[in-house]
């Protein structure tokens, strides 16, 4: 029907399908639904209002809508193993919106939270601010401080709203080590602490951070946007019970949608529903949440188990493949679906790569790594993930193929470091090398994926 009564949005609909079909996406937050979740998604669930909570609406006309969000507070509540006295709020638009409504409700403008510092993989939403004055963003770098306080450039809402205290990881390592973290949390006395975030590939010790949290009186909000779907399917530890709060995302390892889940005690939700709304939010999106919702009952089947640790096997294998090939992985591997390669040793770095990857088929980002002083505009970071090539069934063979087509595009293009992004536009946009490489990519691609005719949840695993 799209086709007839907009050609033009249905051409670029089937482009965008054609690329996900023919390149492979390695970028950690993204995944693929299955054709129930995008089905319930396209529903006229989108058509409601229906501020307010299961039972007490604003909007007449919300019976259905109770049932869909009571059965998606169920299906969390049931996945996600909470305590007895635990509930979730299913509302939220997006992680960033989750982790203010948890703000809103627990904080007062002017408090002090404890988050991990971005470029050491943390999330802008636990409140970054940056020091323009690349010098200074220098010396910082070498003093071998594990605190930052932030600088005169508090781009993200939460740094303009409270004190942001980042903990940063140690430089010979790039782990955390729990110990300065608690007296980081001792001298600043924060009323929140938070850990996760989208670039740290270590497993958060969220125990010592409980503690951590109790020594000071602090509440502890574990975001595990990125996790989720390997918490779910037991492929790494879980925090639910351990910190106050939990929020994540639905969209990431998850599957489950675009969305977001917050989980906690039925006293604490009951503030954070009041953040949301009036707080943040106007009517909830019904139609993400009957995606959700369709996403939790896949996960709740016994073969996401294996696919969440088929997610962490595949991510494991890509980074002992890659340092086969000779590159450096930070940490020395991963413990779950993310790993990050430092590229410093390498011709070309991270933003540059990353664009030559993806005229080779394999879509990447680049990233800041910790303890690393590479321009932000071309960091020399590559983060890579694996939840969405699991999805389409692939295992460790094909992490061994994806390594070596990611060795065979830095020597293409290791002669090419000193040419302006410009002229590298030009050479890799022409390089028939390139183009080799992307047809053998998207050769790979259509044994794994009958994208959009079959589903793919049914051909993963
Ligand atoms: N954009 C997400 C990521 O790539 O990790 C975080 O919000």
């Amino acid at each position: 029907m799209l086709k007839q009564s907009d050609p033009e949005v249905y051409a670029i609909l089937k482009k965008e399908e054609k690329r996900q079909q023919d390149k492979l996406s390695l970028i950690a937050s993204e995944n693929c639904f299955s054709p129930s979740v995008r089905e319930a998604v396209g529903s006229v669930f989108s058509h409601k209002y229906s501020e307010g909570n299961v039972g007490e609406r604003y909007y007449e006309g919300n019976e259905n809508i109770d049932q869909l969000e009571q059965l998606a507070i169920d299906r969390a509540c049931q996945l996600f193993k909470v305590p007895k006295d635990w509930t979730a709020n299913v509302q939220a638009l997006s992680g960033s919106n989750a982790n203010l409504a948890v703000y809103l409700a627990l904080m007062e403008a002017g408090d002090t939270l404890m988050s991990m510092y971005l470029p050491d993989g943390g999330h802008l939403s636990h409140g970054w601010s940056f020091e323009p004055d690349e010098s200074k963003r220098k010396a910082d770098l070498v003093s071998g401080s594990l605190v930052y306080l932030g600088g005169k450039r508090k781009v993200h809402l939460t740094s303009r709203l409270y004190k942001v205290v980042q903990y940063k990881t140690e430089p010979q390592t790039k782990l955390f080590n729990y110990d300065e973290v608690e007296k980081i949390a001792v001298k600043y006395k924060p009323r929140l602490i938070i850990t996760g975030g989208t670039a740290y590939p270590r497993n958060i010790d969220y125990r010592r951070m409980r503690e951590v949290a109790d020594r000071v009186g602090a509440l502890y909000l574990a975001d595990i946007a990125h996790e989720a779907g390997l918490v779910a399917g037991r492929a790494v530890r879980s925090p639910v019970g351990v910190a106050d709060v939990v929020t994540m995302t639905t969209h990431k390892t998850l599957r489950a949608g675009r969305g977001a889940i917050i989980l906690a005690d039925k006293g604490l939700i009951g503030k954070i529903n009041r953040g949301l709304l009036p707080g943040l939010q106007g009517g909830p999106h019904n139609h993400n949440i009957a995606g959700i919702t369709v996403g939790l009952g896949e996960a709740l089947r016994p073969e996401f188990t294996k696919y969440a640790q088929q997610v962490v096997k595949n991510a494991k294998h890509l980074a002992k493949a890659l340092e086969k090939q000779g590159f450096k992985i930070v940490t020395k591997g991963t413990d779950k679906h993310l790993l990050l390669v430092d590229l410093n040793d390498q011709p070309i770095l991270g933003k540059n790569f990353a664009f030559i990857l993806d005229e080779a088929g394999l879509v990447t980002n680049a990233t800041t790594l910790p303890w690393d002083s590479s321009p932000p505009r071309n960091p020399a970071g590559l983060r890579l993930g694996t939840p969405w090539v699991t999805t389409r069934g692939m295992k460790e063979k094909e992490m061994d193929i994806i390594a070596s087509w990611i060795k065979q595009v830095m020597n293409i293009a290791s002669s090419w470091s000193k040419l302006t992004s410009q002229e590298l536009e030009e050479k890799a946009g022409a390089s028939m090398e390139l183009k080799n490489i992307a047809r053998a990519v998207s050769k790979l691609g259509r044994n794994f994926m009958d994208f959009p005719k079959k589903g793919m949840v049914a051909r993963a695993i």
